[in-house]
């Protein structure tokens, strides 16, 4: 059989910005594999294993997990499925993870989803989530906040700067912020 290419879309965005509400519709509409890193991480925490309880501690700070932990458990979750179109969802953070992924994988992103929103409006979705999660609360979600202007704006420049950045307004109705996505992937598809 043909080896199939692997295409990648990396979605970025401010907690709360609506990451994983918008990577659900999108998989749906356009056949992508939808995969949470956040998620990926916190099912390590679930397994009870060592690195789990090191996963548990950093994220209940707002910290980031070291890359070479990230990009070897998304790796593990990507090698797992059989597709050629995956969305990743919440990575990467920061320059670390950028450059473990592509030294690891040797695969870079088709373009990278930036879902702009402003911060109030983040912190106003965050606190009235409720889904239990042990970061959403105001004193881990400032941090959480100060990691993402810290540490993922520069990967947003830099991807910027090759030109990869396809920028929502991520402030408006899911509804909304949906319209302006379906734009962008259908640009996609060739
Ligand atoms: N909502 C969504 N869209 C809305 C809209 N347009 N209007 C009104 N409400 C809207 O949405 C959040 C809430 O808002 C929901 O209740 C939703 O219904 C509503 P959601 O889609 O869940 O937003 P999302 O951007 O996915 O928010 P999330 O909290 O998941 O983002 P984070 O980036 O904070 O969380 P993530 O799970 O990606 O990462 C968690 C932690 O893991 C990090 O802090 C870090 O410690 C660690 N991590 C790493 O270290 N490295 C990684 O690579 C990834 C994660
Ligand atoms: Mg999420």
């Amino acid at each position: 059989a043909k080896q199939k290419k692997v295409k990648i879309v990396f979605v970025i965005g401010g907690p709360g910005s609506g990451k994983g509400t918008q990577c659900k519709r999108i998989a749906q509409q356009f056949g992508y594999t939808h995969l949470s890193v956040g998620e990926i991480l916190r099912q390590e925490i679930s397994s009870g294993s060592e690195t789990g309880s090191m996963i548990q501690k950093i994220m209940k700070e707002g910290k980031l997990v070291p890359s070479d932990v990230t990009v070897r458990l998304l790796q593990q979750a990507m090698q797992g499925i059989n597709s050629d179109k995956f969305l990743i969802d919440g990575f990467p953070r920061n320059e670390e993870n950028v450059k473990a992924f592509e030294d690891l994988t040797k695969m870079e992103p088709e373009f990278v989803l930036y879902l702009d929103c402003p911060q109030d409006e983040m912190e106003k979705r965050l606190l009235s989530r409720n889904e239990g999660r042990e970061d959403d609360n105001v004193e881990t979600i400032r941090k959480r906040f100060k990691v993402f202007m810290e540490s993922t704006l520069p990967t947003i420049e830099y991807y910027e700067s090759k030109g990869k950045i396809r920028k929502v307004d991520a402030g408006k109705s899911v509804d909304e912020v949906f319209e302006s996505i379906k734009v962008i992937f259908s640009q996609g598809k060739d």
